[in-house]
């Protein structure tokens, strides 16, 4: 009797009814319904692909099943999901049509739908079915005895096309850990951009051939071999996310200049009593860096053809390495102090006609283009780099706000209307420790302002940026997550999803199965929903 009793009460529990307002989705689906009925795991689910197999769907189907059977202990019974090992009795179907191509504009879309003893997932790409597969894990319910996945309908697609976290490696060099852990937590919330901001005033990451130079004394030793960034590109490849690298110039260039100090914009002249300052161990004339609220004042020399020399050269080794199609060059926070300084550059801009220094900044910009063209690439910048004879190729990154002097997102807004593809930060920068419902109700688009279809197909998404001038190696997933993953909801899930309470009931859940992909941040509720400034 007590045996029958205890029987009863698990099959009560098992297929106690989930409301759609239980789920644990982030980011939230365009359209989902919720039906009565469960579908209960066994140690005998499986797995298995119809349509078009490929590597990278089999291995992130592979993933999934393990992933799966850590929550849920059951051992199941299949192991590699393979393009030769078919199991068509397998509860879990999936079908896609095509290998998606990494890059903008892809169909990630997705169609998922869970019953008693199936479980479909049809995706034009198998970038769409791996969506599915993380929107299942989410879906993932337990009732102290079994694990389930209530009977659900979803079909989904993202809203913006770029979705993207920055991570900041110059001011305190991530190691390969790190990035790759990160890049698991951004495709569990589908973020599909790593942008990474590689180069900076504090150092130089990138293993160089040629310029060895650069990281020789510009790296204090931390720097990405080009094996290991091959390898991150490669697996953040197999997880649908597509690399944008970040050289910084000609602002932000100094760890350039501790190189090759002759293209720099102010030459300081060595005398008797700043020789030691100025010239280092190894005989090169080095800087004395002048501050000025954290921004360093030394910038590339735009009138010498050696930085152009150089640039191409860097250009030539660094573009092979990442397949896409967009090389950021920054551009931002130049104030020319030094250019206004140099009698050589004022001389350059009065025999050219160059009025201004934005002027003088474009002209260099632009000499860029052609040679990232060359290897395939189309030019992006920080908002800065926006000025009348700027490309309407180059890709703007409005980042700059109220703290700037400017209103918030107005150059995203002026970008579009001017005819530039934009991507927003502005409101996105995780490193500041603002609260989640500042980040998570940042919409790119208010509701105020009027854009032609073509402008508001020009805003391309957003990105979170976490700068590290005060983030370590091992504070860095705090920072970042959980609340990244509002700011993916913001890019993926319809306009009007904007429920504080829903938002946050989810983020704690999200917490924690970010937690299992090895990112190690604050899972205590209190602390990871306050708003740390301010
Ligand atoms: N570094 C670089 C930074 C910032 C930018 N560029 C930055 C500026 C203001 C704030 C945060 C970060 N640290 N290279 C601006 C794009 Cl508030």
């Amino acid at each position: 009797m007590k045996q029958f009793i205890a029987l009863l009460f698990v099959g009560v529990l098992a297929t106690a009814q989930v409301k759609k307002e239980q789920l644990n989705l982030m980011p939230w689906p365009q359209k989902i319904t919720v039906n009565e009925g469960n579908f209960l795991l066994a140690k005998n689910f499986k797995v298995n692909i119809t349509g078009q197999q490929n590597d990278r769907l089999c291995a992130a189907a592979t993933r999934f099943l393990r992933r799966l059977d850590g929550r849920v202990g059951l051992f199941f019974e299949q192991g590699f999901i393979t393009k030769t090992n078919e199991e068509p009795l397998a509860q879990l179907q999936i079908n896609c049509k095509s290998v998606g191509k990494i890059g903008l504009y892809e169909d990630e879309s997705y169609y998922l739908k869970i019953q008693n003893n199936s479980i479909v997932i049809n995706a034009t790409t198998d970038l769409g079915a791996m969506h599915a597969l993380e929107s299942l894990l989410q879906l993932l319910q337990n009732n102290g005895t079994d694990f389930y996945f209530p009977n659900t309908e979803i079909s989904d697609l993202p809203r913006f096309t770029w979705r993207g976290l920055m991570i900041d490696v110059a001011r305190h060099f991530q190691p390969v850990d790190v990035i790759k852990r990160n890049l698991d937590a951004m495709a569990a919330v589908k973020l599909n951009v790593f942008h990474w901001h590689l180069v900076d005033d504090q150092g130089w990451r990138i293993q160089m051939k040629k310029h060895h130079k650069l990281t020789d004394v510009a790296s204090d030793g931390l720097f990405y071999t080009q094996e290991e960034i091959k390898a991150i590109v490669k697996y953040a490849e197999e997880r649908g996310i597509m690399i944008i690298p970040e050289i910084d110039v000609p602002g932000h260039a100094t760890a350039i200049l501790t190189a090759y100090p002759e293209i720099g914009s102010k030459v300081i002249p060595i005398t008797a009593n700043n020789i030691e300052k100025n010239v280092n161990a190894s005989g090169f004339q080095t800087y004395t860096v002048e501050r000025n609220s954290g921004i360093f004042t030394p910038t590339l020399d735009p009138t010498n053809p050696k930085t152009y020399q150089l640039l191409s050269e860097i250009f030539d080794e660094v573009c092979p390495l990442f397949p896409g199609a967009y090389f950021h060059i920054g551009g931002d926070e130049n104030e020319g102090k030094d250019w206004d300084a140099n009698p050589k550059i004022q001389e350059f801009k009065k025999k050219n006609n160059i009025k201004t220094n934005h002027d003088l900044q474009t002209y260099f910009t632009m000499k860029l283009v052609p040679m990232l063209k060359k290897h395939g690439k189309q030019l992006m910048g920080w908002e800065e780099i926006m000025t009348k004879d700027m490309s309407k190729d180059a890709i703007i990154h409005a980042w700059r706000g109220p703290n700037e002097g400017v209103p918030a997102g107005k150059s995203l807004l002026d970008a579009a209307q001017k005819g530039y593809k934009t991507v927003l930060s502005n409101g996105f920068y995780v490193d500041l420790m603002q609260s989640v419902d500042y980040h998570y109700l940042n919409e790119p688009i208010p509701g105020n302002v009027s854009l032609t279809e073509d402008e508001r197909a020009r805003i391309l998404g957003g990105e979170a940026t976490m700068w590290t001038e005060l983030a370590t190696p091992t504070t860095l997933d705090s920072r970042l997550w959980p609340r990244t993953a509002a700011i993916a909801e913001r890019l993926w899930s319809p306009r009007e999803v904007t429920d504080l309470e829903s938002m946050h009931k989810r983020l704690v859940e999200v917490s924690f199965r970010l937690e299992e992909l090895g990112v190690t941040h604050i899972r205590n509720k209190e602390v990871l929903l306050r708003n740390i400034s301010n």
